[in-house]
């Protein structure tokens, strides 16, 4: 028992109410789909798109605001239900800048597909639901997709160290898109890699 708090039973700081990360020390962070708009295919749709449009918002918890190792960042993750022309908004997805650095993702609210890519560009889709639970190795690439007509939050939870690694898929990216077709989520697969087991 820490003698300073004399006893005292404390109330906590954080929050994650009905999927909401509220508190003392949240950041928050946003981006809109212009920032995010060489991701997708059909490059004439995002003209169409007013350019402050949100993509998504991260409210995120960062321990001492530090990246030291040991400690675990958390985060949730709101996207809306955007899309550029038949394509669902995505995150911009990232490898963590140390590789053995893994991650969790869960879902908390709407429907989505998590994409994971190793460095030889195999990949594989996970469907994302409320209470689905998703472990992320350490060396595969993630991007989270929001396929329903809703609002999709999702949380995650990673070492403060990992950092995020974006330019070793800026250049090309994830070999599968998720295209609507007739309301139904698909994956269109834009080269051959192998499918990641
Ligand atoms: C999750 C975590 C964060 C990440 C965020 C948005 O909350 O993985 O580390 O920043 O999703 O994803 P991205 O950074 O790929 O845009
Ligand atoms: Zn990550």
């Amino acid at each position: 028992m820490n003698p300073e708090n004399n006893g005292k039973i404390l109330i906590p700081e954080l929050f994650l109410a009905k999927g909401r990360l509220t508190g003392k020390g949240i950041s928050y962070s946003s981006r809109t789909i212009a920032s995010i708009g060489s991701l997708f295919e059909d490059k004439n749709a995002i003209e169409k798109i007013p350019k402050d449009t949100i993509a998504y918002e991260v409210a995120s918890y960062f321990p001492d605001g530090s990246c030291s190792p040991g400690s675990l960042n958390f985060g949730i993750t709101y996207m809306y239900p955007v899309k550029v022309g038949r394509e669902y908004v995505m995150t911009k997805g990232h490898f963590h800048s140390n590789r053995a650095d893994a991650e969790y993702y869960w879902g908390i609210e709407g429907e989505g597909i998590l994409l994971l890519m190793d460095e030889e560009r195999n990949c594989r889709a996970e469907r994302v639901f409320p209470g689905s639970l998703h472990y992320i190795p350490g060396n595969l690439a993630h991007r989270m997709v929001n396929t329903g007509n809703v609002l999709f939050s999702f949380g995650a939870c990673w070492p403060s160290d990992a950092g995020h690694d974006y330019e070793s898929i800026e250049a090309n990216g994830f070999p599968i898109r998720v295209i609507e077709n007739n309301g139904i989520a698909e994956l269109k697969k834009t080269d051959d890699s192998l499918c990641l087991q």
